[in-house]
């Protein structure tokens, strides 16, 4: 009878646990309470949290422009609204192997690129999932309530809409600004906002590149370095672009502890717009140097198709990461001077 009795209670308690079996063999990723981000298919004993894993794209970032939610008020205005959702407890495999606790808006490093035309009325709607207080600050011309500094968003569930007029005309960061600073930006929590002139620029195949660096063992150093954010990624994935067709790079520098970084294009010169505010190029180079969120546009057209390679000429910071490829083919299409004047 005992024996009975045992024996339905061993069964009980395998048809209650039925995927014990199952969690031990599935690697879970978490962080520890010294901020170590480790991947174990043990048993987590007091984990500081257990998440998922983000997938990222490079490739789809890279081509990504949002225009928001498109109304417009009676006097004619264009109004475009964003929802933008911060969140600090996700982790991303950065490298094979590499894990790392980024902290997001809207689930990516950097966040989506937010793009307006000049004078447009913006709206957005900030919400902070994360654990700690989190802030948007656009770089650009607005009101001091709109700085995104002063006026730090709780966490879980906080909220604050921002809404100013998209200007100047050029590419601007914005990033998180609750202190400590570096510590909010070196996670992730940074994108890209572009404001188009009222007459629109050249046809171009556009494309926006953040620099960022990844300190994936928090001693203030970089380890990795990358075009957004996976390193090697646009070396094993080439960037396929025309001959004979306008390219137009939105570049941001958005890697912190270093005090510089460099933009280095191969078999090519760009022209450069620094912040992107001027609509008559300042350079034609092939190197441009890049401090913390420096930024401006590169126009560049290749004549001879190939693998061309575009990296950080600080050679260190190419050798961890930050190097990427431009396969070109050859265009069958007119050249782009060609298509501009209807020739
Ligand atoms: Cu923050």
């Amino acid at each position: 009878m005992i024996l009975l009795i045992s024996l339905v209670i061993g069964f009980s308690v395998i048809a209650l646990f039925p995927t014990f079996s199952d969690a031990q063999s599935e690697p879970k990723t978490f962080v520890t309470h010294s901020g170590a981000v480790v991947q174990t298919s043990g048993e987590i004993i007091d984990p500081l949290y257990a998440v998922s894993t983000v997938d990222f794209d490079p490739m789809e970032y890279l081509r990504n422009f949002n225009y928001g939610q498109v109304s417009e008020l009676p006097d004619g205005t264009v109004v475009r609204e964003f929802t933008i959702i911060a969140e600090d407890d996700k982790i991303m495999e950065v490298s094979p192997g590499v894990f790392y606790n980024v902290w997001t808006f809207n689930g990516t490093v950097p966040g989506p690129t937010i793009r307006a035309t000049e004078g447009d009325l913006l709206r957005i709607n900030f919400i902070n999932n994360g654990s700690k207080e989190h802030t948007m600050h656009f770089h650009g011309i607005h009101p001091a309530e709109m700085d995104g500094v002063f006026e730090p968003v709780g966490g879980n569930g906080g909220r604050f809409l921002y809404e100013f007029e998209a200007g100047p005309v050029g590419v601007h960061p914005y990033h998180c600004h609750v202190m400590p600073l570096e510590e909010h930006i070196v996670h992730g929590l940074y994108g890209v906002f572009i404001v188009d002139p009222k007459e629109e620029r050249q046809p171009a195949d556009e494309m926006i590149m953040v620099l960022n660096g990844l300190d994936t063992d928090f001693d203030t150093e970089n380890n990795f370095y990358a075009a957004n954010t996976i390193p090697f990624y646009y070396q094993h994935h080439p960037i396929q672009i025309n001959t004979n067709e306008l390219i137009r790079v939105y570049v941001v520098n958005m890697v912190e502890f270093d005090p510089i970084n460099n933009f280095h294009l191969h078999g090519n010169l760009y022209k450069y717009y620094p912040t992107g505010t001027d609509l008559v190029p300042s350079f034609y180079t092939d190197m441009i140097t890049l401090s913390q969120t420096e930024r401006g546009i590169m126009e560049f057209e290749y004549n001879y198709p190939g693998k061309y390679l575009f990296h950080a000429h600080k050679v260190e910071f190419s050798e961890k990461g930050w190097v990427g490829i431009f396969l070109v083919s050859e265009n069958s299409k007119k050249n782009t001077q060609e298509l501009v004047r209807g020739t």
